[in-house]
């Protein structure tokens, strides 16, 4: 029937790719106050004061920061928790993530 010699692959493309990091990024706003902003980062992100503070205080300068990376799921569990923080106190605090390049 079919006589057509195939010639038989010999790459093979790797069918699973590694999934993409999410960056998790703080957004600036005029009313949560810088402390409680630092106190956030360090509960739920675990760095030091200095860390937290530097992150508070580019948020504050450039509108962002980038906060740190993570799995999807993780990234969007902490975001969640975090701006739920301020919400509980009545701050527009937000957090959002996207994924990595
Ligand atoms: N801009 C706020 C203030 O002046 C402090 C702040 C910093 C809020 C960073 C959010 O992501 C933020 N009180």
């Amino acid at each position: 029937m079919n006589d057509i010699a195939t010639k038989p692959r010999t790459k093979v493309k790797p069918k699973t790719e590694r999934p993409r990091l999410h960056k998790v990024i703080l957004l600036n706003d005029d009313y949560t106050p810088r402390e409680f902003v630092v106190g956030i980062l360090k509960a739920e992100f675990r760095m030091s004061e200095e860390q937290a503070y530097r992150v508070m205080i580019t948020a504050h300068k450039r509108g962002v920061c980038v906060v740190a990376v993570f799995a999807k799921d993780i990234a969007e569990t902490k975001a969640f928790r975090a701006t739920e923080a301020g919400r509980r106190r009545g701050y527009p605090l937000q957090f959002t993530t996207e994924p990595e390049e």
